[in-house]
């Protein structure tokens, strides 16, 4: 996209900055198929240490990362159990159903969120026609919510509740960094309730491409060898997992100034006839809009802003999302509010 939009539709639209570049072009590579990437393996061991495990696998996108998971944690004709609005269910083009042949149970949270309360009612009894419960994935932050932060507490409940019914737990963590951020808890101890946990280094900390799946080491074996059937067996990958590595460095703090730009950018619009946005939600980087007060389908309210270069993307059939990142400015915020604004005066 040209430099005249704001784009806004995802934190995922951002670009390598030029020292971002500078790391991927000098990093040190070699054949991570056979293991010996030495930046692949240094970004693996970054992530599994600072998310608590014993191992973790570079892998080359968020839904590679937890359809991963999903085919390790199950065997075909189980069941998984994720809120309704996840990722996982939502936007992973049934890759469940497709790679794992498993059913996803939904269960509809609070703001993206569940509570252990919802998870029993959930789990099928051991009668021989039932399908087996075996993994429950929880989303933080949860982007279709939000970017809203699961509370420590209510994962920790989940958690036990699930070991004690012997269900693995997977964390889809893309904005893992963001909830960091946010709340101060590190992502170890998010981990440490998870028997996995996925990554992005694409989304707000601004590398081009990656994501990384950590667990047990037993896990993250198996994880390999599913990563090779899927195709995502990649060989001089270094270049890329230096941008993580680069990203992991340089670009989490910053992450704060997404959560005030989203703020700032929720509070002015929240206002405006026919937007209402719930402000509980913005608590990250992601401001979602419901629009359906305007009387326009999201796809007409994009279209006109697009006309007027500010990008956003359709949510849901009656909202739309903003999502701030590195590659926009405050001020470029600010003119985006204005623009906003006068469209819909
Ligand atoms: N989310 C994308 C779209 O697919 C909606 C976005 O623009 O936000 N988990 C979560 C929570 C995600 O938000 C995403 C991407 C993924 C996994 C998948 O990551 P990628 O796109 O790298 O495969």
């Amino acid at each position: 996209m040209d430099e005249s939009y704001i784009d806004l539709r995802s934190d995922t639209v951002t670009k390598p900055t030029p020292a971002m570049r500078e790391a991927m072009a000098s990093a040190d590579v070699g054949d991570d198929v056979y293991g010996e990437d030495p930046t692949v393996n240094r970004l693996q061991e970054m992530v599994a240490s600072i998310l608590g495990k014993e191992a973790a696998l570079f892998v080359p996108s968020g839904v590679m990362a937890n359809q991963i998971a999903l085919k390790v944690h199950t065997q075909p004709g189980d069941e998984v159990i994720a809120e309704s609005g996840s990722h996982i269910f939502n936007y992973e083009t049934a890759a469940a159903a497709f790679i794992s042949n498993v059913q996803i149970h939904t269960i509809e949270g609070k703001r993206g969120v569940l509570t252990a309360d919802q998870i029993p009612g959930a789990v099928r009894s051991s009668v021989y026609y039932n399908p087996k419960t075996r993994l429950i994935c929880l989303e933080n932050t949860h982007n279709r919510a939000g970017g809203t932060i699961y509370p420590i507490e209510e994962i920790k409940r989940i958690s036990g509740l699930a070991r004690s019914m012997e269900i693995s737990t997977h964390l889809d963590g893309a904005r893992l960094w963001n909830a960091w951020m946010a709340t101060g808890i590190h992502p170890k101890e998010y981990g440490q309730w998870f028997d996995s946990v996925s990554v992005c280094f694409s989304k707000g900390l601004g590398a081009p491409v990656g994501s990384a799946i950590a667990g047990s080491r037993e896990f993250v074996d198996k994880a390999r060898k599913v990563r090779k059937i899927l195709g995502g067996g990649m060989r001089q990958a270094g270049i890329l997992a230096a941008a993580g590595i680069y990203a992991l460095q340089n670009n989490v703090e910053r992450l704060r100034d997404d959560h005030q730009k989203a703020r700032s950018f929720a509070e002015q619009l929240n206002s405006l006839p026919g937007f209402a946005i719930d402000m509980e939600t913005v608590q990250t980087n992601i401001v979602i809009i419901d629009i359906a007060k305007t009387g326009k389908t999201p796809g007409e309210i994009i279209a006109g802003l697009r006309a007027l270069h500010v990008l956003l993307s359709e949510m849901t059939h009656t909202t739309i999302r903003a999502v701030m990142h590195l590659g926009v400015s405050k001020a470029e915020v600010a003119k985006a509010v204005e623009v906003i604004k006068s469209s819909r005066s």
